[in-house]
């Protein structure tokens, strides 16, 4: 048996080393799945379904309810709930009244009930209902027809089934056997609906069709963007000529990119922006889903006039304006759709996070670099690297273990051959302030002599077959079973296996890796569950799939807070992902390519996961399968150096790379890059900061921070740090030239090198050499940095602080430093921070406290301060702290424009104000 298992790991792992791109008939197309193929080929002429206006009833203030009725069906009856809420924003629910089977209500990822605030009946007739709500809000719903328009400052945004694709398949009984429907009614058995089949997988469906399907659409906009997680384009392609884009989580082993194929995670919330408006759209449903995307031209003159008056923009003399129609397309559940009405970027970022909660400020030593493999091999392998990072001085804070540690694959142990004394290992680190991370499967290896396993067995913790067994699948320890984490007991009893007790040989400076959790099922139809099988509360996955790596990755951080009694910040990585993960993981973009395609397509999908609420993110440096030419791995360093999350990682049948194992040359310019990270992490700190508390994610697209600027709605081979850095990596591998799009108009960019400027609203051309990436600080801000060398972060807390003062054309700028701890909950529970403000106005740079009750012991004070764009040299430089008055040394350069104050010296807690004359 042993060998047979090997034999099946040899063939798997075989198979990843020699197929060369996905195997796409492994994954459905949505012709291939029933309720797509249905939903996508629905379209009447007008919609059956009508809002009875009769029937309303004000619940409270804030929530109305109406009975939906399809006139072609009239036994069926739907019910639908608007809820006016707070932040701009308003919730549709449809469901069935008195179904046959009760549909799944999402849960686990609104953070609270959403709040409803008044809504203000402006108008009511016997087919219109008109209410305003919040500052800028305003909804009509349309009876006969139904349909729904949305409106923000008076501008017509968004439009609910005015394409007429709303078709809610109702729970019905199941036709008779002799084939006579039940309903008799003949679209009631059509194919498909009562069980499928794919490849050798057939799903039962034993409750037969129940999907919903509707457009949302977006008027006087062009681009949208969303969606995650596919290996796409930023701004949404059409899919006129493609499948739709599919929202179901996946294990794609070697992923193609630019297509609208799943991937292991799925957030089903889409925004839309131009020059006037940002606005959102959410449906929280966990389902498979598939959404059509075309950019159109509405026809305003066929509107009734009450709307083409509200548009932002003239139409043009065709009396067209431009609309992205959107066709949404889930398997299950009810229609939940919350629409944010922004109208700001940043207005979007906390409407959206409002609901679904935003990322907790991460450890600081997690916002460092990673270095990961699979594997390091044993304890010596683990020490060596760790050596290799001191011996050639390169800062680094991470070393991870992947599968291979385990025994057997059996989570939560050791392989006691390579790693007899894990807490020595961790402990060693830990001398250098390192941290180390373990991986953490959901597949439980089935095996009696497996304590996790037979606990878990003999309370019957297991997802269940549609016969009421054990689901029994494939994965890396041969076969095993899957924990049914939407049970609390299990969620809990799950989280529990992390207690020090639990995990022997885990530390408290160790922290999680939960990889595989879509999940990943090596013999399952489309390499994860069958739709069939039963979780807690007699959910089919077909209700839930995507959820499941949540609960996992949710349960994983609620153990790791509990071991530390509530008192260290948990960090995991996980690779699947729902609305809502954000809060509890950061999310990577798994098995990417050493391929320069890849380290290109990085950016859009980390864009398209950061406007959707997951904001620490990252992709493997230097490409998961094969191996990078130095070129690219030097080239992937100096981009993911200013991503989010900063991690090395390949498969194991890669060769070694180390940064040193290039040739002096490349370990030079890699460790350059990895110390450039460690010089801004007081600024990606401030920005995830400012993440928890505002929603607004590190990195952005340039629209975010230039919301007006037209030329960076499509944007994606550059992005922002923040409002400060624009960030230009190079992604091919033989140009010594790339042209560059400064956004902004009156905007003035310096290059965090040289301090060249270039204006905003222009695309110049850059010469590029190996010593790094086009990167440029905005005219307007001030950026925190440390610039002392350190082996780990956490070694650098109470670090002298840079300012780098970034002047605009008004010779003025502003920016914000937070830091704390780097590792508890003091900041919340205690207020032991130090949050900053400074800004250079009239030859005066001031620093003052944003809160006055915050309180953080350090020792850290203003090192050096950069001015640049400074138009003279000023004859006195002088600083006042309190009562102490001190004149700095300081120096100018003329052609750069760039004054640099040396130990000017107040501490960092202090107020103080330089004064330039
Ligand atoms: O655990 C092994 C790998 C891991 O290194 C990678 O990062 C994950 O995305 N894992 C997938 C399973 C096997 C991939 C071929």
């Amino acid at each position: 048996m042993i060998r047979f298992i090997h034999l099946i790991s040899l063939i798997l792992l075989l198979n990843i080393s020699f197929i060369e791109n996905v195997d796409r008939n492994n994954f459905k197309t949505c012709e291939q799945s029933a309720f797509c193929r249905r939903q996508r080929k629905y379209k009447p002429d007008t919609t059956p379904y009508e809002v009875d206006l009769s029937s309303m009833k004000t619940i409270t203030n804030g929530h109305l309810q109406f009975s939906l009725l399809n006139t072609l069906k009239s036994h069926v009856k739907l019910q639908l709930d608007l809820y006016t809420l707070q932040h701009n924003s308003l919730r549709v629910k449809i469901n069935e009244i008195n179904p046959v089977r009760k549909r799944y209500e999402v849960e686990r990822v609104l953070v609270s009930e959403p709040k409803l605030v008044n809504v203000n009946i402006t108008k009511s007739d016997n087919n219109q209902i008109e209410g305003r709500f919040d500052k800028t809000a305003r909804f009509i719903l349309n009876a006969k027809p139904f349909r729904l328009d949305l409106f923000t400052n008076d501008i017509f945004v968004m439009s609910v089934n005015s394409k007429n694709m709303f078709n809610f398949e109702h729970y019905r009984k199941k036709p008779a056997s002799d084939g006579a429907p039940a309903e008799n009614n003949a679209e009631d058995n059509e194919d498909g609906m009562w069980e499928e089949t794919f490849k050798s997988h057939h799903d039962s469906k034993p409750h037969g069709p129940s999907s919903i399907g509707i457009d949302v659409n977006f008027l006087n906009f062009e681009n949208v963007y969303g969606i995650p997680e596919h290996a796409d384009a930023f701004s949404l392609r059409s899919t006129h000529d493609t499948d739709p884009y599919r929202l179901f989580n996946l294990d794609i082993f070697e992923y193609d990119i630019k297509n609208p194929m799943a991937l292991y995670g799925a957030i089903p919330y889409m925004l839309a922006h131009n020059e006037h408006a940002t606005v959102g759209f959410f449906w929280l449903n966990a389902a498979e889903g598939w959404i059509d995307v075309s950019n159109d031209k509405l026809n305003t003159k066929n509107l009734f006039s009450t709307i083409t008056s509200f548009f932002g923009t003239k139409s043009n003399e065709n009396n067209e304006v431009p609309e992205v129609t959107t066709h949404w397309m889930f398997e299950s559940g009810i229609f939940d759709g919350f629409f944010f009405m922004g109208p700001t970027p940043n207005d979007i970022f906390k409407q959206y996070t409002a609901l679904t909660g935003a990322t907790p400020t991460p450890p600081l030593w997690s916002i460092a670099y990673h270095q990961c493999r699979w594997n390091y091999n044993d304890e010596d392998d683990v020490r060596g690297v760790n050596n290799g990072f001191e011996q050639h001085q390169i800062p680094v804070d991470v070393i991870w273990l992947d599968i291979e540690h385990t025994n057997g694959k059996r989570y939560f142990t050791w392989d006691t051959s390579k790693f007899p004394n894990p807490e020595k290992m961790q402990d060693d680190l830990a001398v250098y302030g390192r941290k180390m991370i373990t991986i953490s499967d959901p597949h439980i290896k089935k095996d009696d002599g497996y304590q996790v396993y037979a606990d878990a067995k003999s309370r019957g913790y297991f997802v269940k077959s549609k016969d009421g067994s054990d689901y029994e699948g494939w994965c890396w320890p041969g076969s095993s079973m899957w924990l049914d984490y939407f049970n609390p007991e299990i969620y809990k009893w799950y989280s529990q296996r992390y207690s020090y007790d639990n995990y022997k040989g885990s530390t408290p400076n160790l922290f999680i890796w939960n990889d595989m959790n879509e999940p990943s099922v090596f013999n399952g139809p489309e390499v994860t569950f069958p739709k069939d099988v039963v979780h807690y509360g007699g959910w089919e996955n077909r209700d839930v799939h995507n959820l499941y790596g949540m609960l996992q990755h949710m349960a994983t951080f609620d153990g790791l807070l509990e071991r530390s009694n509530g008192n260290i910040r948990p960090f995991i990585l996980t690779r699947s992902f729902f609305a809502g993960s954000q809060r509890t993981s950061a999310v990577w973009t798994g098995d990417n390519a050493a391929q320069w395609s890849h380290l290109k397509i990085a950016v859009p999908m980390l864009l398209s996961l950061s406007v959707t609420g997951i904001g620490f993110i990252g992709a493997d440096v230097g490409g998961f399968f094969f191996n990078p030419d130095a070129k690219l791995l030097v080239r992937w360093y100096q981009a993911a150096a200013f991503q989010p999350f900063f991690r090395e990682h390949a498969h194991i049948d890669t060769a070694r790379r180390e940064p040193w194992l290039f040739g002096d040359d490349n370990t030079r310019l890699i460790r350059q890059a990895i110390e450039q990270r460690y010089s801004y992490l007081p600024f990606w700190y401030t920005l995830f900061y400012r993440q928890e508390k505002h929603g607004v994610p590190p990195m952005l697209p340039l629209w975010a921070n230039f919301p007006r600027d037209t030329n960076t709605f499509k944007t994606e081979d550059s992005y922002m740090v923040g409002n400060g850095l624009l960030v230009y990596p190079v992604t091919e591998a033989d140009i010594n030239q790339v042209s560059v799009y400064f956004p902004g108009q009156n905007t003035v960019w310096y290059d965090i090198r040289t301090f060249t400027q270039h204006n905003g609203s222009e695309t110049a051309l850059i010469n590029v050499d190996m010593e790094s990436i086009p990167i440029y600080q905005c005219g307007g801000t001030i950026i925190p940095q440390r610039l002392r060398k350190r082996r780990a972060s956490m070694l650098a807390i109470h670090d002298p602080i840079t300012l780098v003062v970034a002047l605009d054309r008004n010779h003025e700028a502003e920016g914000e430093l937070y830091l704390d701890d780097g590792q508890t909950y003091d900041y919340r529970q205690k207020h032991a921070f130090i949050h900053r403000r400074f800004t250079f106005k009239n030859n005066e740079l001031k620093s003052i406290s944003l809160d006055s009750s915050a309180k953080f012991e350090t020792d850290a004070w203003i090192e050096r301060i950069v001015i640049v764009g400074y138009p003279k040299n000023p004859s006195r430089v002088e600083i006042n702290s309190g009562d102490k008055q001190a004149i700095p040394i300081h120096s100018y350069q003329d052609g750069s424009q760039v004054l640099i104050i040396r130990r000017p010296g107040p501490a960092v807690t202090t107020d103080w104000t330089l004064t330039l004359s």
